[in-house]
């Protein structure tokens, strides 16, 4: 039997860590077994440690996405084909990544097609920046350049999951998804809710049912997506947090958001995502910041108190990596000293992401 090989896209924040987590779950409670790949530029990811600590097997790509690495996609997706026998495996490429369809999911069913049966390509889309930047053609808070790739991730689509609909009245969602259907008309539109499970029945039949995968390739500049790609700026750390009593992790990571989108916002620099988890022996507090147009939530409670942990802080934001930096150390500082917390840094990088140079690049004709 071959696993089917199912990679969800999407730019930084869409939600898809929490919509693969309940496409995990889902089909875990058919009995069947789940294997994750998780990416990013760097290592050290909060969503790496939210899906383990739902109890997935999770391989993390570190260090580029998919697309440069894919070789050791292909290695992480063997090992855990080997070592698990998965009927499904799940990846979730970098966010602010693109022409995945040429990179990663053409050469998956290429290459490895005796092995994996690749589903349609699914890209998640949060409906604010879908009517920023689609609908009412702005740059949701970026600059053309971003703007740039979050449209060809669209472009390239088979399945476009109009995301977070739990957020949407009626009226707005059909807006929407009006305006997908326009711009991008030959990508199928669903829509989904990774929080409240709502699509996810017609989500799963269209994975389950195949078809083709990755029938679109877009035609993408690199310099643009390079140039887009490097203004953002990237921030991955991860500090060991003592305290001489319990403390509340929840309220701790809450805080911790809120601080840095306020500090932000007095810039007038636009989060892409910010993620903090505090990683105990006994599960992990995570809270989220999406951009100005949301409000930093505390997306996974632990909901008892700790003595201490592992804090584990990514930041992607339209911001010098230097002065990020400066920014969240800042709010770490006061923030763990307002709650009577000490902090050492164990491991801490800021960068902008480098020029893609894909390992394989199939042409719209191949
Ligand atoms: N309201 C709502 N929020 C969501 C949904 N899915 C994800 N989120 C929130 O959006 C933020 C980003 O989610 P995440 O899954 O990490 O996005 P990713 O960067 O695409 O992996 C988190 O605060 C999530 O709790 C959803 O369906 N509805
Ligand atoms: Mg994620």
């Amino acid at each position: 039997m071959k696993a089917k090989f199912v990679v969800v896209g999407g730019f930084l924040g869409a939600g898809k860590t929490t919509a693969l987590a309940r496409l995990g779950r889902r089909i875990h409670d058919r009995g069947l077994k789940v294997g994750l790949i998780t990416n990013d530029q760097a290592a050290n990811l909060v969503d790496t440690g939210t899906l383990r600590v739902r109890g997935f097997r999770v391989e993390e790509v570190a260090g580029a996405c998919f697309c440069c690495k894919f070789d050791d996609l292909a290695e992480s997706a063997e090992r855990l084909r080997l070592e698990e026998r998965p009927d499904w495996l799940l990846g979730e490429p970098v966010g602010s990544c693109t022409d995945l369809v040429a990179t990663v999911v053409r050469p998956l069913a290429k290459f490895y097609g005796d092995r994996y049966e690749v589903a349609p390509y699914s890209v998640l889309v949060d409906p604010e920046r879908a009517r920023q930047i689609v609908l009412e053609k702005g740059f949701g808070g970026f600059s053309s350049k971003v703007a740039y790739i979050f449209l060809k991730q669209l472009e390239e689509a088979d399945l476009i999951c109009l995301n977070k609909v739990d957020l949407l009245p009626p009226p707005k969602r059909e807006e929407i998804r009006a305006a997908l259907r326009r711009e991008f008309p030959r990508a199928r539109v669903v829509l989904t809710s990774g929080l409240t499970g709502e699509g996810f029945d017609e989500w799963v039949s269209l994975l389950e049912a195949g078809g083709p995968a990755g029938a679109r390739i877009a035609e993408v500049d690199y310099d643009t997506y390079a140039e887009g790609e490097a203004e953002l700026g990237w921030l991955n750390a991860t500090l060991r947090v003592g305290s001489p009593r319990p403390f509340d992790p929840d309220r701790l990571v809450r805080d911790l958001v809120a601080s840095v989108a306020e500090s932000l916002r007095a810039r007038g620099a636009e989060a892409a995502h910010l993620k903090i988890a505090l990683e105990t022996g006994g599960g992990a507090a995570v809270a989220n910041f999406v951009g100005a147009a949301s409000t930093p939530s505390l997306s996974q409670p632990l909901g008892r108190p700790a003595s201490g942990g592992r804090l584990v802080v990514n930041a992607r934001v339209h911001l010098d990596p230097q002065v990020l930096r400066g920014l969240v150390d800042k709010a770490i500082e006061t923030t763990l000293a307002s709650q009577g917390l000490t902090a050492e840094v164990e491991e801490a990088t800021q960068f902008r992401p480098g020029r893609p140079v894909p390992i394989h690049r199939f042409s719209p004709t191949a």
